[in-house]
């Protein structure tokens, strides 16, 4: 008696990156067939090889064409409102993105174009937005809070990032960055602000099940270690898992801290030393980079890469996608940045945006490659090689796209 798969669909001959291990580069897979089942992989392999099915599926034929697990945005701030476009005229003259921060600029601006718009409004800008990234092969994003700083706005952004997936065919995961800045109500207080954040907002952001995940900005211009540990505590206190933005302008031991609560991951990390990368490694955290912004800040410190490699700690990929230090809707252009600036391959690249992505939302067993098992998310490109992915800027067409099994409208 043979194996009988349960099958909906068949995909036949077809070209796999399924981005596993096994034993080829970007886990590819030629000639091969695929099927699914209630929106999961249910075999993948050599089309020879293709066991008996159950029912009578769905059988197309992708006539060579290339399929990937589709692509993850694990990093966004993508709910806000207003622009800008004039802090980047300044920072053409050679002010800091620091000093535009300490003026009032920065974050803060962000924050009262987002805290004056309507519920309604925002959402409407985060569709275009995620719209956008879903064209691009993108079938899940995870969506920051953090332009409210204040309870109102927190709890609307994340409600607007909620309802991005009732919208779209589209996975969100969201994130509380209530400690983003300080707002203006808490100015030379931000002791009191971390306060409010834990005792008060936290716990209804938990109920309310508004956020996967809790988030701070460890940096110079943002929170400290101690505050950052703080909201670290209340978030394991609520069980959500945190993750961090660290090392990105200076190096503040961030990143050690979250790797001991077990972060999933640190984000940017340009200025993570040796002793960082020991800590992340052994806590099993990713290491998020961010090429847009770096590329936008002008940055010349670059992520410690080889010391990732070394201690073989995953890397991530995610646009950073916000209106200051990266105003970038675009998840393709940050594969080949990571290789063009960073050095990635550009199978480290892809594994950035799938199975590494995945795991830096916690969602590996869910999302992130082509295996048995995990959610037929799928993009098949028009391309004659993996590779092109990285190689290519803004002219990737896109054949067709599945979200849990279900063909996407393009
Ligand atoms: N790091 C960043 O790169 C963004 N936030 C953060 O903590 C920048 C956000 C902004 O400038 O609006
Ligand atoms: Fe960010």
């Amino acid at each position: 008696m043979g194996l009988v798969v349960d099958a909906d669909t068949l995909l036949l001959d077809v070209n796999l990156a399924t981005i596993t291990e096994n034993g080829q580069p970007y886990g590819i897979v030629r000639n091969a067939a695929l099927t699914m089942a209630g929106g999961q992989i249910t075999w993948v392999g050599q089309q020879s090889e293709l066991p008996e099915l159950n029912q009578e599926p769905l059988i197309e034929s992708l006539k060579g064409q290339w399929l990937t697990p589709g692509l993850i945005d694990c990093h966004t701030h993508l709910v806000f409102a207003g622009n800008r476009a004039d802090e980047f005229e300044q920072r053409l003259q050679g002010v800091s993105y620091a000093d535009i921060a300490a003026q009032g600029g920065g974050i803060q601006r962000t924050v009262s174009a987002t805290r004056a718009a309507s519920e309604q409004e925002l959402l409407q800008l985060a569709l275009q937005r995620a719209t956008t990234l879903l064209s691009q092969g993108v079938t899940c994003i995870e969506v920051k809070s953090g332009y409210g700083l204040d309870s109102q706005t927190e709890l609307k952004m994340l409600r607007v990032a909620r309802q991005l997936a009732e919208h779209l065919p589209i996975k969100v995961q969201t994130t509380f960055l209530g400690a983003h800045a300080l707002p203006p109500e808490y100015a030379d207080n931000a002791d009191a602000y971390i306060d409010m954040l834990c005792n008060e907002l936290l716990p209804q952001v938990a109920q309310q099940k508004l956020a996967d995940a809790v988030d701070v900005f460890c940096e110079s211009i943002g929170f400290t270690v101690e505050q950052t540990r703080r909201v670290f505590e209340q978030a394991k206190a609520l069980d959500l898992p945190v993750k961090l933005h660290a090392e990105q302008l200076t190096n503040m031991g961030g990143s050690a801290l979250a790797a001991s609560f077990n972060a999933l991951s640190v984000d940017h990390i340009e200025y993570l030393d040796e002793t960082g990368v020991q800590a992340i490694a052994q806590s099993g955290t990713v290491a998020t980079l961010l090429p847009g912004a770096f590329y936008y800040l002008k940055e010349t410190q670059k992520p410690p890469i080889d010391l990732l490699r070394q201690y073989k700690v995953p890397m991530a990929l995610a646009t950073d996608f916000n209106p200051g230090s990266s105003p970038i809707c675009n998840l393709p252009l940050m594969i080949n940045m990571a290789c063009t600036l960073f050095g990635l391959t550009p199978e480290e690249a892809l594994q950035g945006v799938t199975i590494n992505a995945a795991k830096a939302l916690g969602m590996e067993q869910h999302i992130g490659s082509i295996e048995v098992g995990k959610q037929a998310d799928l993009v098949c490109w028009d391309i004659s090689h993996p590779n092109q992915l990285a190689y290519q800027i803004g002219n990737h067409s896109i054949i067709k796209m599945w979200q849990n099994g279900a063909v996407i409208n393009l």
